[in-house]
């Protein structure tokens, strides 16, 4: 009769330590990214959070252009957009524009695009922007162009980017700034 007492004891335990270690694994997203088991996380990681709505890339005969659109952060905590790779391009930088209308200049963005809980980052000609340098190709209007972006916790999505031709006031993202 009595050596039924210490199972349940241990039982807890057990559930309590497994229930320490999910709620550290939870919020500790860097020792996550950088330990061996793979993320409990999918269904919120960073790529799945944020939403990335109205996508395009200025056509060009150039060799840069730039890529906009409008990234939506559907979770509850920050999400970080830190590098975008593509196919089309041999070099792409997250950049933003600094200055003042007359000397606008662009550069590259100090840690990523930051979005919000339940913010939008938009992403448009005369501010943040993906910098797509060293075109294989010109770019026409209707070219598809993938856009792989990767978040701070090292999740991916991989975006269509549809050309279209534009001509803004200012802006000159296929030349030389
Ligand atoms: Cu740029």
């Amino acid at each position: 009769m009595n050596i039924t007492l210490p199972t349940p004891r241990t039982t807890a335990t057990a559930a309590l330590v497994a229930a320490a270690a999910v709620a550290l694994a939870g919020c500790a997203g860097n020792a996550a990214e950088a330990g061996s088991t793979p993320s409990a996380s999918t269904a919120t990681d960073q790529a799945h959070a944020v939403e990335v709505q109205d996508t395009w890339t200025k056509a060009t005969d150039t060799d840069m252009s730039g890529s906009f659109g409008t990234l939506t952060n559907t979770s509850d905590s920050e999400a970080v957009l830190v590098k975008a790779e593509s196919p089309e391009a041999g070099m792409v930088e997250l950049h933003e524009m600094t200055g003042t209308s007359g000397s606008m200049s662009m550069q590259e963005k100090d840690g990523g695009f930051s979005i919000a809980p339940g913010q939008s980052a938009e992403l448009a000609p005369g501010g943040d922007h993906i910098m797509l340098m060293k075109l294989k190709d010109e770019l026409k209007a209707g070219d598809p162009v993938d856009i792989t972006l990767t978040y701070a916790d090292g999740s991916t999505a991989t975006v269509p980017f549809t050309t279209k031709d534009y001509s803004g006031a200012d802006e000159s993202y296929g030349e030389q700034e």
